[in-house]
């Protein structure tokens, strides 16, 4: 989970994407504090931020030598200030993790469309975020581009070829070269994926597999050119590793708006967000933005704050521990290496595993007194791979078993939430469709704070 943050001319405009005419005069917060910013995101339980360091009118919140549409022409610390280097500061005081984004469409730039602007503008500014701001954990490039907008002064419409005009092997190579631990995100990766909605949410089955498609036959797809529906869940059979993120924004929109300071998620609505994105084995982007002084609203952070502590209370115990078990089978009869204890430990990546025959394995947890819980979590040791396509979960009850639950494919974190508390003293797992032999890490369950 990390924050991505909007903030800029559009804060001032009262707009979400901005044409590119404004002028960099109207760019000047009054108490603008990364650490306040970035401080609630810790609270809400995120361990990043991505900071939006241009967005689509081409505003860059840095001082760069690429345009002159930028943070030094503004009032803001008397043309001093470098807002990046700021959240720099302040992940760093903060032990948080930061990440990039530099819109690769721009509405300010005269040269946009023109092979000069990705040559001359939009990679150097790469070049100097990725040169200066490091370490960066996340390496964001939007799907928006192309479209009308100031370009100069020329106010008119630009349309790009979005497969070919922004040269995505030699752009992502910047990043690459020069933050080698990001993650690149786009629309066709290559890293991680959008999910393809903005709602927050992954499939109900989702895939960490995906081959990007373009919406025309014989097309190469980039950003801004996929079938992004093919997001939401992936394909089974899907061609690179590439994992879903489901970003969304706090408030109805990406930019600070006066009147959604009641629209605020709230942090139930987060919570439910939660179960939806890294249930799913998605990442959660939760959007951020500050208002006019520069800093979150009150409303952002309270929620921010509970959500946060929602988290905490909700995963502490994890009410499996300390079961007793008996499976249907363990790889090769070593339950040291590969037994089911391995699901209660805080390893993620000791694992209980069979046979390479036995794709079907059962497992029952004696919980040795009754525990009531409502949230089953299961993890795969993703490094091996997202094998298990299918599970259901039995709990006794009334000297029997009952099926409580099913699942999808598991991979690297899967959240079942259940409709009701359940009360039982013995828990059964049973894996109900996998291609080959299972590499299960973790078996949880757990109770929300106030819903006993
Ligand atoms: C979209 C943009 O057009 C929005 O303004 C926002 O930046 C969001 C994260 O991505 O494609």
């Amino acid at each position: 989970m990390y924050c991505i943050i909007h903030f800029g001319p559009d804060t001032y405009t009262n707009k979400e994407w901005g044409y590119g005419d404004e002028g960099p005069q109207i760019f000047n917060p009054s108490q603008f504090s990364a650490i306040q910013i970035v401080g609630a995101a810790k609270a809400g339980g995120f361990k990043g931020i991505v900071v939006v360091a241009k967005h689509h009118d081409g505003f860059c919140l840095w001082p760069t030598s690429t345009t002159e549409h930028n943070i030094s022409k503004s009032p803001y610390k008397n043309g001093k200030g470098d807002l990046v280097q700021e959240y720099r500061d302040a992940c760093n005081k903060l032990g948080m993790k930061m990440g990039l984004y530099c819109s690769p469409w721009d509405r300010n730039s005269a040269f946009y469309g023109k092979p000069e602007y990705v040559t001359n503008v939009f990679r150097k500014q790469l070049v100097e975020l990725y040169t200066r701001y490091g370490p960066v954990f996340m390496a964001w490039f939007d799907g928006a581009n192309g479209g009308d907008g100031y370009y100069g002064g020329a106010r008119e419409v630009r349309k790009i070829d979005r497969s070919v005009y922004y040269g995505w092997d030699t752009t992502w190579a910047i990043p690459r070269k020069l933050a080698p631990g990001a993650a690149i995100f786009g629309d066709v990766g290559p890293d991680v994926r959008w999910v393809g909605n903005e709602a927050g949410h992954a499939g109900e089955t989702s895939w960490a597999t995906y081959t990007p498609h373009a919406p025309d036959a014989g097309k190469e797809p980039g950003n801004g050119y996929t079938k992004d529906s093919e997001g939401t869940a992936g394909q089974r059979d899907g061609k690179y590793w590439m994992p879903a993120e489901c970003d969304v924004p706090l408030r109805p929109g990406w930019f600070y708006h006066k009147d959604q300071d009641d629209k605020v998620k709230s942090p139930d609505s987060l919570f439910n967000l939660y179960f939806q994105s890294v249930g799913r084995g998605a990442c959660l982007d939760l959007g951020l933005s500050p208002d006019r002084t520069g800093q979150l609203f009150q409303n952002d952070a309270d929620s921010l704050k509970k959500f946060g502590e929602i988290l905490k209370e909700t995963f502490a115990v994890n009410l499996a521990k300390g079961a007793s078990w008996k499976a249907s089978n363990v790889r090769g009869g070593n339950n040291v290496k590969f037994g089911p204890q391995n699901l209660l430990d805080n390893d993620r990546y000791s694992y209980w595993a069979t046979d390479d025959k036995v794709t079907t394995p059962q497992l029952t947890l004696n919980l040795h007194r009754n525990k009531t819980f409502n949230i089953i979590r299961l993890r795969e040791n993703i490094k091996l791979g997202q094998r298990i396509e299918a599970v259901a979960v039995d709990a006794f009850e009334d000297g029997k078993w009952e099926q409580i639950a099913t699942a999808t494919s598991i991979g690297g974190n899967r959240l079942i939430r259940l409709a009701q508390n359940v009360t039982t003293n013995k828990v059964r797992l049973r894996i109900t469709k996998s291609p080959v032999c299972i590499a299960l890490s973790d078996f949880g369950l757990f109770m929300e704070p106030g819903k006993m």
